[in-house]
């Protein structure tokens, strides 16, 4: 089987590049009006997704809260079908019912797209569970923010994936706020990774503006999962770009601060990275640029010329039948 440091930098660049500029596209589209309800924006955490998707296989579960656009795409659904669900078209990824924060694709094992603060940690205790009681070896990724860590919801899963001994790597996407309120006006604890303590569950910190960091520590992580089931938790220390959401012109933090993580960007130090060894050429950088711009422009004529959900189907796939 593939081990993950020989996935292929380049590809995973690749899919950073078509994460950033797929949401670049979809902030535009959302200006323009042509996307409704809720949008929150990934920019700047790509190496987090994307470092952990190189330490899994295809047939790992992944679960996540509503900032799960790069999710669904680093789990290899399509630009097409991620933009139309932006637009609310019958060919988005959740036909067009879910809008931004509830991206799901069953058959990549992407299980949200999560609205609700923490709600979805339990869930994930319960795909891992399910795994274990059949005696698989996959793992679940539980990506989260660190706004989720003092809801209750949080507490009781951590609590029950150490008793029972789950197979679930849950993941702490720090980026330092939750919309306006930093990190240490809303957590008692200097360091989010401590939590995990609590539980008798390992963790470790990674590095999110360094995708190598975050990829490596994964690896050694699902590597002593898949060997003996337990849990365990990275803290993954990022930054967001943008606001909040699209209506959020985030006031609360400074110029310098964005600055300082804008110069830490995560796409432009594995593109140095890969550079410096001699993998890749400056050329062959603008080539992968122009590729994945052509790929969110493209999802764009896509989403605008797919059909809209019949209206019999709104009050479907509420309830399971
Ligand atoms: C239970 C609950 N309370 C409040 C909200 C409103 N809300 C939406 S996002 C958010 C902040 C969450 O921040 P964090 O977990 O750090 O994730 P990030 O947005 O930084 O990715 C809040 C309070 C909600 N969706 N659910
Ligand atoms: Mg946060």
């Amino acid at each position: 089987m593939q081990q993950p440091e020989e996935r292929d930098e380049v590809e995973m660049l690749s899919l950073m590049l078509l994460i950033r500029r797929f949401e670049e596209r979809a902030s535009q589209q959302y200006q323009a009006q042509k996307i409704g309800g809720f949008c929150h924006l990934y920019i700047g955490q790509e190496a987090v997704v994307v470092g952990a998707i190189a330490a899994i296989r295809p047939d790992d579960y992944v679960i996540t809260a509503y900032r799960d656009h790069a999710h669904a795409l680093a789990r290899g659904t399509s630009a097409n079908a991620c933009m139309a669900e932006l637009f609310g078209k019958a060919t988005g990824c959740s036909r067009g019912l879910g809008g931004s924060m509830h991206y799901f694709d069953k058959e990549r094992h992407m299980y949200g797209g999560h609205a609700i603060v923490g709600a979805h940690v339990p869930l994930a205790c319960g795909l891992a569970f399910a795994c274990k009681y059949r005696e698989e070896d996959r793992v679940t990724l539980c990506f989260f923010g660190d706004g989720a860590i003092n809801q209750g919801a949080f507490h009781e899963a951590l609590n029950l994936a150490a008793l029972y001994k789950l197979p679930v790597i849950f993941i702490c996407e720090n980026n330092l706020y939750a919309m306006g309120t930093s990190v240490e006006r809303s957590t008692a604890l200097k360091e989010i990774v401590d939590r995990a303590e609590g539980y008798d569950i390992p963790g470790v910190i990674a590095d999110g503006m360094n995708f190598r960091d975050v990829r490596d520590k994964l690896a050694a992580v699902v590597k002593s999962i898949r060997e003996d089931p337990h849990p365990a938790f990275v803290e993954v220390r990022t930054y967001r770009y943008r606001g909040h959401s699209m209506s959020d012109p985030a006031s609360y933090r400074t110029k310098e601060q964005l600055e300082k993580y804008r110069m830490d960007d995560p796409i432009t130090r594995l593109r140095a990275q890969l550079t410096r060894e001699g993998k890749l050429t400056h050329e062959q950088f603008d080539e992968l640029d122009k590729k994945a711009k052509q790929a969110a422009l493209a999802s764009v004529k896509f989403a605008e010329e797919s059909p809209e959900p019949p209206i019999e189907e709104l009050y479907n796939y509420t309830y399971a039948p």
